[in-house]
């Protein structure tokens, strides 16, 4: 699944998103916007831990290789995928639940989080706001050596924080 043809998407990947299923995408979209809204260059797949297990393998053989920087993995219900894929590359894998049908997304979380010492996801909160603040970590992540993207970076937090300074309550209609 590849989300749009804009620039970001089209150049050459420095952020992986994958996701379990294409069922994932309604989250993970909400990173996927955000690296749009950067102008950060990435690619968005499905790649299912227990039904592409050979394809996940590759993927994380040559996610460094491919300039990959980062991988912003998605995954619901039992949700190996962000640990998988962070035992197969030292590229940091960032880590999203994704909302599950019976469990509301607690059995998504406790999958990602819970990794044994050693090998690290970093883990984000349940649905959308983690998919979203997963783009957000990887962009700061990368604006430590990509002045522009910092420059953007301090802009988005300026905008955000003005946004709040102009809340009233109760709100508006
Ligand atoms: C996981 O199982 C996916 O990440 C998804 O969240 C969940 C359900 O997948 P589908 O049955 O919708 O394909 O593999």
């Amino acid at each position: 699944m590849t989300a749009k043809t804009s620039a970001a998407a089209s150049a050459t990947p420095v952020v992986g998103v994958i996701m379990g299923s294409s069922s994932d995408w309604e989250v993970m979209k909400h990173a996927v916007s955000m690296l749009e809204d950067f102008g950060v260059a990435y690619e968005a797949r499905v790649i299912s831990a227990h039904r592409m297990p050979q394809d996940m393998a590759e993927y994380g053989a040559a996610a460094h290789g491919r300039g990959l920087r980062g991988i912003i993995a998605g995954a619901g219900g039992a949700a190996h995928l962000p640990g998988m894929m962070a035992a197969l590359t030292e590229v940091p894998v960032f880590g999203v639940p994704v909302p599950s049908k019976y469990l509301r997304g607690e059995d998504s979380l406790l999958s990602i989080v819970q990794m044994p010492k050693g090998v690290p996801v970093a883990t984000f909160a349940i649905g959308e706001a983690g998919a979203a603040n997963a783009a957000l970590h990887v962009i700061a992540t990368l604006a430590g050596t990509d002045a522009d993207l910092h420059q953007k970076l301090v802009a988005f937090r300026a905008r955000q924080t003005q946004a709040a300074r102009d809340m009233k309550v109760p709100p508006e209609a």
